[in-house]
């Protein structure tokens, strides 16, 4: 593992991306997996989208199926599991190179994608897009790590993520996208459009317990599932503590830091209204 995940950093400064194979072993994902399920049927069970502090279901009308759970933002305020690995120790090496042992979280969320489901493409874009306000960060080509866990093997035919290899280093680009990215179609006229070769294009095809990395610069995004089963990525997006005014700690000095009461991220309304409520479209 030391080994790979020295190279894992390497190819991640270079290319903007990287693996880093088997990070989380058979039986945690079992583990994990439960907990998607046991969020889905939360998320399910709310009439429309639902918030309590960070913690928030996006529910979605899904051309094809009907409601769906978009994805979960901060499952970890409600899933002890889900915050465990979040701060597990074994990111750490892979982290304290990128970003030193001070490390806060920006996003921590649960993405499906059912078999079929339009509402759960990505059309190309860089994270750098939703990094907001912009003023709470500093440094962002070096001070942001974005990682996602395989649950689920993420092939072609199910919507594994697809990237442009060392489009990190073109900075902010314009992919001609209004509107999130979510929901929104993945195809490759939008990179042509934009000036940009889609044959360079890579499918980050992935086992469950894998890891992928990727800048908040690289241009990447992630089609249907055109198979029978689901895939479920878990993400967690680490920034250096120093370089952001936003985020929950993960970790402090280089130890694990469990989740307290929540602080300010993204939901600009935390103080203001922190109680559960329906969030209506
Ligand atoms: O879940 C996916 O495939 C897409 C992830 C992604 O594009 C993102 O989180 O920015």
């Amino acid at each position: 593992m030391p080994h790979q995940i020295g190279e894992a950093i390497e190819q991640f400064r270079e290319e903007g991306y990287a693996i880093v194979r088997g990070f989380f072993a058979p039986e945690e994902i079992a583990r994990i997996a439960a907990a998607f399920d046991r969020q889905w049927s939360i998320g399910m069970s709310h009439r429309a989208s639902w918030r309590h502090g960070n913690l928030f279901y996006r529910l979605g009308d899904d051309a094809n199926l009907g409601k769906v759970v978009k994805m979960v933002q901060w499952p970890a305020y409600e899933d002890t599991l889900l915050e465990r690995v979040r701060r597990d120790p074994r990111w750490l090496p892979l982290l304290k190179p990128l970003v030193g042992g001070d490390i806060k979280q920006i996003i921590n969320q649960l993405h499906w994608k059912p078999p079929g489901a339009a509402a759960a493409e990505f059309a190309f874009h860089q994270d750098v897009k939703s990094r907001r306000p912009r003023s709470a960060y500093r440094n962002l080509p070096d001070c942001y790590v974005q990682t996602g866990i395989a649950i689920d093997a993420h092939r072609a035919a199910n919507g594994a993520m697809r990237i442009l290899p060392g489009s990190h280093k073109l900075g902010e680009y314009d992919l001609g996208l209004s509107g999130h990215s979510l929901g929104q179609k993945l195809a490759d006229d939008q990179l042509t459009a934009a000036g940009l070769d889609p044959s360079k294009i890579i499918d980050l095809e992935l086992d469950p317990g894998d890891v992928a990395l990727w800048n908040v610069f690289t241009i990447h995004g992630s089609g249907r599932n055109t198979t029978q089963g689901d895939r479920r990525f878990y993400i967690n997006g680490y920034v250096r503590a120093a370089d952001c005014d936003r985020g929950e700690h993960a970790f402090r000095h280089g130890e694990p830091t469990q989740l307290g009461a929540p602080v300010l991220v993204h939901y600009e309304d935390l103080h203001r209204r922190p109680e559960p409520h329906f969030v209506e479209d």
